[in-house]
């Protein structure tokens, strides 16, 4: 019997990417598209609930006008919109692997699973010509870096991925402060969504001061376009929840000072210092932490609708060829 060809043999023919058919029609045509990443979803959410919010991120990216692309890698495969069954394995695989960009070539070349970050969905969104991407809060700079040099992958990913990001800030497990210098340094453009306060993700106000803030999406997506013209690299919308929505401060406060404590007694390093604390957080905060993520990302998810509407329609870069 001749022998099989081995199974990690890569075809050079295969696409880089694989668009659903909604996103490849709606990219052809013209129309606006959002990219969603999966880490959140798979290492961010707890199971079962990461399910239903899924289909609701879906849901606010179509209210905000625009057709939503989920990315993840799937048996070796970065797929750019997924089915209900493929957001069924992203969501319900415990042991789904978390991928930055470092990460992707494995993947594609073992044929292994895995969600992806900021950092590499940005990359595929990019790479499939979208140019919206909505998530939660951004990594950044951990507030042990000086120790631990942990600094999140996203923002040397965003200083040369020509895209546009709406989130919540950064998270506020991080140094809001420092991440912010490094944003700069890494020339990343940062706008606030009708504040020029800084959003704290779970809290409207980190307390952090922008220089600039857009009053819509039509200025937001003109941003874009100017970015595109002129200079490689990411545009930050950085979109606060209301006041009335956000966590209790003192919550916030402790529940934030317990989960790193955890994560240090633990031993915690590298891509599990994110999901370990989210965990922790979620779980101390009885809840209250995971409601208000989820409803960030679902405003986070409406505006970059509203945001790939108006670049659209404006006829310039990607996502409007
Ligand atoms: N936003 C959320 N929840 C998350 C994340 C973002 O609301 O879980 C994820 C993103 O995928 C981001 C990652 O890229 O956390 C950052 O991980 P790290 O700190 O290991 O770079
Ligand atoms: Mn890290």
């Amino acid at each position: 019997m001749p022998p099989l060809p081995p199974p990690s043999v890569p075809d050079p023919s295969a696409p880089d990417v694989v668009l659903s058919p909604e996103v490849a029609g709606a990219l052809a045509a013209g129309r606006p598209v959002v990219a969603l990443e999966s880490t959140l979803l798979a290492h961010g959410l707890p199971r079962p609930d990461n399910r239903p919010a899924a289909d609701r991120v879906e849901a606010a990216v179509r209210a905000g006008g625009a057709v939503p692309a989920t990315i993840a890698v799937l048996d070796g495969v970065p797929h750019v919109g997924l089915t209900a069954g493929q957001l069924d394995r992203v969501c319900e695989d415990p042991g789904l692997a978390k991928l930055g960009v470092r990460d992707l070539p494995v993947a594609v070349a073992l044929g292994r699973s895995g969600a992806t970050t900021v950092s590499s969905t940005a990359l595929l969104a990019a790479r499939a010509g979208i140019a919206v991407f909505a998530t939660g809060g951004l990594g950044g700079v951990h507030r042990q870096s000086a120790d631990t040099f942990d600094e999140s992958a996203d923002l040397v990913a965003l200083a040369r991925t020509p895209l546009l990001v709406v989130c919540a800030g950064v998270k506020s497990i991080l140094d809001v402060p420092a991440t912010l210098e490094r944003l700069e340094t890494l020339s990343v453009t940062v706008v606030g969504y009708r504040t020029t306060t800084f959003p704290g993700f779970y809290v409207a106000d980190s307390g952090a001061v922008l220089d600039w803030s857009v009053a819509d999406p039509q200025e937001a997506a003109a941003v874009l376009a100017a970015r595109q013209r002129l200079a490689p690299g990411a545009v930050v919308v950085a979109n606060p929840l209301p006041a009335a929505e956000e966590l209790d401060r003192s919550l916030h406060d402790r529940v934030i000072a317990d989960a790193l404590t955890a994560a240090e007694e633990a031993g915690v390093r590298g891509k599990a210092v994110t999901p370990f604390v989210l965990d922790h957080l979620h779980r101390a905060s009885g809840g209250a932490t995971l409601a208000v993520n989820v409803a960030l990302v679902l405003r986070n998810a409406e505006l970059a609708g509203r945001i790939a509407a108006a670049h659209a329609a404006l006829g310039a870069g990607p996502s409007s060829r």
